[in-house]
Formats: structure tokens, sequence, C-alpha cells
């Protein structure tokens, strides 16, 4: 039996994204700027997924919402923009994130960081969700840009951005969030907070990889991070991808329509899930399942290396993973559990399940079996686990049983 359990990373295409796209690779394949018949063939289809999108995080039209090719390309855009447009001028000279970022973020502040702005990397707290009191703290009429992420794709962990957005609002400082973990997951709707960026990707929500966008608040125009023929009002030049973002545009608008689903079913069939792992002992779950998004599991299983239980996983057809997919190869310690504080051998014990509306209750049934018996398997071999003293001081609330 072939089980994904790993939708934190990339998802399953939705087929009826997959139908919506089909003719736009050899039947419709005009470039939709020009000015011919076929032209004509493929620039109502833009016209139409664009509002799909527009619609799925429900932004004004007077807003710009700018398609890009992942949600890699649409941070890295927010952070060097903000650093050419105030740091470069002097303007401004410090950004805050959160120190548990993905990649995509936190390497572009480093960069920023080495060109001689000042970095603030906010903590998170113990139940893993970032620190407001910190940004309170931190924040000045200097900073340029806060970029706070809606939910964390390691824990689930959902961070208050409604609070962040007033704090910025507060300080006139400009405020980004990288949505990708939120869409399809819990409802986005840009008008109801402080919001001036948000980025978002299709892959992560039953649509194409190659496909993101960038949400931009009227107002708060970005420098464009490709000059060109000026596609996409000239806010990001290069042929448009006709095919990815009809994809997108029926994506989005199938995870609306999933959004209770997603919330209801998938919350429920987690949360039993949870519950049956929860039952084996010294297993850990940092975040609070009521503050998490409705589909995500990172436990830590004591004694047992992540890559270990992957693997056995992996060899009953289950796909899973110890963490951000982009972090798996270099077989470092979970960087969230790390950035609780939680004791090294924890942090490298913990494995990611994140689960999609594709995901039914046998899959989870034939999962927990495996996961039973690889624990029993592993714990047996494992040194760690049998000389861990007794009382061993974690920094997690334990659920013995
Ligand atoms: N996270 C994970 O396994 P791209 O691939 O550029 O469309 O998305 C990058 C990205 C940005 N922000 C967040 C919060 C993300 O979760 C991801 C992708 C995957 O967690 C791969 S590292």
């Amino acid at each position: 039996m072939n089980v994904y359990l790993d939708n934190n990373a990339t998802t399953i295409v939705d087929p009826q994204v997959f139908s919506a796209m089909e003719p736009y690779f050899v039947q419709k394949y005009g470039n939709p700027n020009s000015l011919h018949h076929f032209a004509s063939e493929t620039h109502p289809a833009i016209k139409q997924a664009m509002e799909k999108i527009y619609a799925g995080i429900n932004s004004p039209r007077d807003d710009s919402v700018i398609i890009t090719s992942c949600a890699t390309e649409s941070n890295n855009w927010v952070l060097k923009s903000i650093y050419f447009e105030y740091i470069l001028t002097g303007k401004k000279n410090h950004i805050i994130i959160s120190e548990v970022e993905h990649p995509s973020v936190i390497s572009t502040a480093k960069w920023i960081e080495s060109m001689g702005c000042k970095v603030t990397y906010l903590p998170i707290n113990h139940e893993g969700i970032v620190d407001v009191q910190s940004l309170k703290d931190c924040i000045t009429d200097k900073t340029a840009l806060v970029s706070v992420m809606w939910a964390n794709n390691e824990t689930g962990a959902i961070f208050p951005v409604e609070e962040i957005g007033d704090i910025c609002e507060e300080h006139g400082v400009l405020f980004h969030t990288d949505a990708v973990q939120a869409i399809g997951k819990l409802p986005v709707n840009v008008q109801s907070f402080n919001i001036d960026y948000l980025t978002f990707s299709a892959h992560k929500f039953h649509g194409p990889k190659g496909v993101g966008a960038l949400y931009i608040k009227k107002g708060k125009e970005l420098t464009p991070l490709f000059h060109g023929g000026a596609q996409m009002a000239g806010h990001r030049s290069g042929t448009l991808n006709v095919p990815g973002i009809v994809g997108m545009g029926k994506a989005i608008e199938a995870a609306v329509d999933a959004l209770d689903f997603e919330m209801t079913e998938i919350r429920e069939m987690r949360d039993d899930f949870e519950d049956e792992l929860l039952k084996i002992s010294d297993t850990f779950v940092v975040t609070p399942r009521n503050k998490r998004t409705p589909n995500t599991i990172l436990i830590s299983f004591r004694g047992i290396e992540g890559e270990s239980m992957l693997w056995d996983l992996n060899r009953e057809g289950i796909g899973a993973s110890t963490g951000s997919a982009c972090a798996s190869e270099d077989l470092e310690a979970n960087s969230v559990m790390e950035a609780i504080g939680a004791a090294e051998d924890l942090a490298h014990t913990a494995i990611r399940f994140s689960l999609s509306r594709y995901t039914t209750q046998e899959e989870i049934d034939h999962t927990l079996a495996v996961v039973k018996k690889a624990v029993a398997r592993l714990r047996e071999i494992s040194s760690s686990f049998a000389y861990a003293p007794e009382g061993h001081v974690s920094g997690l609330d334990s659920h013995h049983h």
C-alpha cells in the first residue's frame, strides 16, 4: 500500500486541475500578450484564472497578485526589494523575521545582513509559536519590514499574524507573511488583517509545481526582481506560464471549496491518528492541536533517529519526513525543535506526518501499524533509548502511558 503523508512538502495535483491545464500545452499555446487569434485563446483563460486567484485570498481588484515561479521567488522578491528601497538608500536599517521561517526567507535575510542591515530573529515559545512580546521589544521606526509566516511548515503552528499586523501598522512598518502552509488549511483573507505582502505556492494546495504568487497591497509596490517585457503590469516580466496560472486558479478555487472538509474531517482524522501515536510510550508533540493547521503532526519518538524511522516507513510504502523536505539531506536536528530548545536527542527524533483531503482512514490505519512495529524494532537496537537516564530533562512535556 502506498501512503503519502508528506503533503506539507508538496501535494498530488487535483485531477480537475490537471484537466483544466491540459488544453494549454498542445491545443492552445499562444502567448497571451500577442495580437493574433492564437493569443485570444489563452488571454481569457488567464483573466479567468486570475479572478479565481484574487478571490481565493479575497484580494480587492485594486491590489496586485503577481504570479511568480514559486514561493521561494516571492519571498526573495519581498526581502530583496526592501533591501533596495529602504536599506541601500539608508532610509531604514533593520528588518525582523522569525527564527523558524522557511530557508527562502532566512537565507535572504542573512544575505541582507551581510550587506550591513541589522536583522532580528524572533524566538518561538515552548509551544513553537512566535513570541509577540519580543517583536514589540525590538520594532522601531528604523525597521523596514517584518516577515513572519502564517503557519509553520514543520509543526503546523499558526502564528499570530493579526496581532503582528497590528503592531506593524502602529509603527508604520511593512508586514509580509509567508502563507504557503495556510492556503487550503485555514481561512486566508488579506482584508481581515493588516497585511502588505503575502506569499503562496500552487503545489502546496493540489496545484502544479513551478507556480507561486505574491499579493501586494495597493501603494506598497516593490522593485521588480525581473525587469523585461513588462508582463504582470511590469511587476514581473517573462512570458506568462499559461497552464500553470490556469492550474493555480482551479486549484485555489477547489482548495477554498474543500476548506470546511479540511477543517473538520481531515482535522478529526489527524486528531485520532495523533491520539493513537501518543499511546506509544515516550512520544512528544510540541504545538497544541488547536494552535496548528488541521493536517500536520510533528512528533518525536524518544530514542529513535528520525531517518531510521523514515526508512522503516518507506519500506512499507509510506512517505513522511523528518521536517521540511529541503533540509532532509543534511541529517541535522529538526530546526524547529532546536529553536524550541528541545534536547538534541529529541530534536533528532521528530517525524512530520502531513495529511491532505486525499488521505484515507485505511492509509492511516496502515501507517499506525507500521509505526508501532518500527518503534519496537528501532528501540530494541537504540543505545540512546536504553541509556536515557530516568527523568531525563528534555525541555518538552512528555506523554507517558
Ligand atoms: N516547504 C517543506 O517540506 P516553493 O518550493 O518555493 O514553492 O516553497 C517554498 C516554501 C516556502 N515557505 C514555506 C512555509 C514552505 O513550507 C515552503 C516549502 C517544503 O516544508 C519544502 S522545503
